[in-house]
């Protein structure tokens, strides 16, 4: 009798045991989880966001691409041909003189200005892609208008000033119009290098190389591209040697940055080989 008495209230304890043990569990997984997860997506960026950036295989950006301009037609040069332009004569505040802006992806208009910086390489003057529209999938491009080329030796100096999206500054070669080109960049906030083609707005990375890219203060980025052989320079060493088949024919080249970077260039040389 007294056993019996005892089945309903043990019955009752265990109850109120599990529903406590059960409020309590709940309550673990709510608290940690709520800032941890909070804090996760502010940690995202710049590193772990799903950006554009870390697809390190296959292709990025939307089926679509955004629509863009033909190309007006340059003149191949030949073997030994150079163009340089250090800005220097240029008008600050405006476009310089034999390039035009363009942008692969979306987002507001690229904003690329002469200006002048106590620190360029050649003084007074570098050019700067002023805009900070922060949509991510978006690629300013300032495209040299004077020729094309085919097997080619490029470089540039560039500055990465700011950018909480992306800060990066890169260089494009065998452009045939802003969906379609090769680039190759450096990115301060990730502290890569990377050799990319871009094929009807789609970005692919086929080559690569970690390395410190610092802030505020001037690098040089340069490329050999010889057939289908393609070598990357940083700041005078060799990073990155690749081959690829999509890009054969002569094209523009140009500068290009990423988002809301600001990036300061200077000094694109480029040699007809
Ligand atoms: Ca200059």
């Amino acid at each position: 009798m007294v056993a019996l008495k005892f089945v309903p209230l043990a019955a009752l304890l265990l109850g109120l045991i599990v529903l406590v043990s059960c409020n309590d569990s709940d309550e673990d997984e709510k608290r940690p989880n709520r800032p941890s997860g909070t804090a996760q997506s502010a940690n995202q960026k710049p590193g772990e966001k799903p950006d554009a950036d870390e697809g390190e295989e296959g292709e990025e950006g939307p089926p679509t691409p955004a629509a863009v301009a033909a190309e007006k037609a340059a003149p191949q040069q030949t073997a030994g041909k150079e163009f340089a332009y250090n800005f220097d004569n240029d008008t600050s505040g405006q476009m310089p003189a034999k390039f035009h802006s363009a942008k692969t992806g979306g987002g507001a208009q690229e904003k690329w200005v002469v200006t002048a910086d106590p620190t360029a390489p050649s003084k007074p003057n570098v050019v700067a892609q002023t805009s900070t529209d922060q949509t991510d999938y978006r690629f300013p491009l300032l495209i040299a208008d004077e020729g094309s080329f085919q097997d080619l030796d490029v470089s540039v100096k560039f500055k990465a000033v700011s950018g909480s999206i992306d800060r990066a500054g890169g260089l494009v070669f065998r452009l045939k119009d802003p969906n379609n080109y090769y680039i190759v960049r450096a990115n301060a906030l990730e502290n890569n290098y990377r050799l990319y083609h871009v094929v009807n707005g789609r970005r692919s990375q086929f080559a690569g190389a970690n390395l410190k890219v610092t802030s505020g203060e001037w690098h040089e980025l340069r490329v050999e591209a010889t057939g289908n052989k393609i070598t990357c320079y940083y700041d005078g060493s060799k990073k990155i040697e690749a081959t690829d088949e999509t890009f054969k024919d002569a094209g523009k080249v140009g500068l290009w940055t990423k988002a809301d970077s600001v990036t300061y260039f200077d000094d694109l040389k480029v040699t007809t080989k």
